[in-house]
């Protein structure tokens, strides 16, 4: 074995080793209270295991050379199994092609380690160019059920145009995250989708999506936000009617797109919601994560819709491969209230963010809707100033 392999294979080696066993903090700067920040990504694409990335036979790579890189991790679908924390990571290849792959965490904050090899999702008679982002539910029909964008050429774009994309969501479900049975894809009025997340409970006696119609595969166009839709049968989902339950609106953050993340968490106070928005401005789109909850009864029917975002991007979460972006589409709540948030930044890396369903509801029932104007926003602080001075 040459020195140059056996050098190179260690120094990789200990890297990694050194990487998964690197313990977590508190961010002690992050102080709103609404959760705690934490000062690592739980997932990077340093995070991937060497062997999946380099060929190991001395004899064909005797320079221990990288043959698939990786380039990032990001967007993990989340579920809590046998106590342990699993995310399922978007890992992206060199090659641009995103795959899914299943790391774990005793703790939900450091030591994610992947599963022995990536997921193998099987396709549908219409190959995926590439699939990501997702959305893991536990529903009530006994599977556990993963819902992702599928994107494929889009079969009426000019000749030349090579970057025309159809977005749809595809279907699939499984016992155990390793073995899984892949559905037809859902079918809506619209001409794409994306970020459609699965309600954990029968509505009506039938499954409860919601949905993101758009017009094109980046522009929501007319698509008004974040759709609900219902059908009678998973196994060949077709949502005749949708309606918009969380819309878009003028000089908010949500003005360009929004999208619903993880699938809403059950509290007394009603679903708790966990979204995305985004913003055009000079320097692209920015992407924050905001919440609202909707009723028990009629999950489509909004209770509480606060102002602003929940949590933006800070520090170097502000810069990546997309910059500007903090995206979620994963979330852990434990029995006892704990809530994991994961989400990532710049489409590049993940992290985690921790917090309560009390504290969290708490944010959401108590910060007052967003007035629309600069005027009324003013007099909304006011009012807050003002009733502090008994206090001061
Ligand atoms: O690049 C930012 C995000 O863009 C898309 O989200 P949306 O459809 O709302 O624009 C998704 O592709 C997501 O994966 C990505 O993080």
């Amino acid at each position: 074995m040459n020195t140059t392999y056996q050098t190179r294979r260690e120094r990789i080696t200990q890297n990694y080793q050194a990487l998964i066993q690197t313990p977590n903090q508190v961010n002690p700067d992050w102080s709103n209270g609404w959760y705690e920040r934490w000062k690592h990504p739980v997932l990077t694409a340093a995070h991937v295991p060497p062997h999946w990335r380099y060929d190991y036979n001395p004899e064909t790579n005797p320079h221990f050379l990288e043959r698939l890189g990786i380039n990032a991790i990001c967007n993990p679908g989340a579920i809590e199994m046998d106590g342990k924390f699993l995310l399922v990571g978007r890992v992206e290849g060199f090659d641009r092609k995103s795959f899914f792959a299943v790391a774990e965490s005793p703790n939900g904050v450091d030591q994610f380690e992947f599963w022995d090899e990536p997921l193998v999702m099987p396709e549908t008679d219409e190959p995926d160019t590439n699939t990501y982002d997702m959305r893991l539910v536990r529903h009530e029909d006994g599977w556990i059920y993963g819902l992702f964008c599928t994107e494929r050429k889009d079969p009426d774009a000019q000749p030349g145009d090579l970057s025309s994309a159809v977005a749809q969501c595809g279907i699939a479900k499984t016992k155990d995250l390793k073995t899984w049975i892949r559905l037809p894809d859902l079918k809506t009025q619209s001409a794409q989708q994306r970020n459609v997340v699965l309600h954990p409970e029968f509505v009506d006696g039938q499954y409860a999506f919601y949905t993101r119609p758009q017009d094109g595969f980046i522009d929501a166009g007319n698509g008004g936000g974040i759709g609900w839709g219902l059908c009678k049968d998973i196994e060949n989902a077709v949502i005749d009617e949708e309606i918009i339950i969380n819309e878009r609106a003028y000089h908010t953050i949500k003005e360009t797109k929004n999208g619903q993340g993880p699938a809403p968490i059950k509290t007394e106070h009603g679903w708790l919601h966990i979204a995305h928005g985004v913003r055009g401005c000079a320097a692209g789109l920015r992407y924050v994560i905001y919440g609202f909850i909707t009723a028990l009864d009629e999950p489509w029917r909004m209770t509480h819709n606060p102002g602003g975002y929940l949590l933006a991007p800070e520090g170097e979460e502000r810069i990546g491969d997309v910059s500007n972006v903090a995206f979620t589409n994963g979330v852990i709540t434990r029995d006892n209230g704990d809530i994991y948030l994961y989400y990532a930044s710049s489409d590049t890396r993940c992290h985690v963010a921790t917090t309560t369903v009390e504290r969290l509801t708490d944010v959401l029932i108590n910060t007052p809707v967003d007035p629309l104007r600069s005027a009324a926003c003013v007099e909304q602080r006011l009012e807050l100033i003002r009733a502090n001075q008994a206090f001061l």
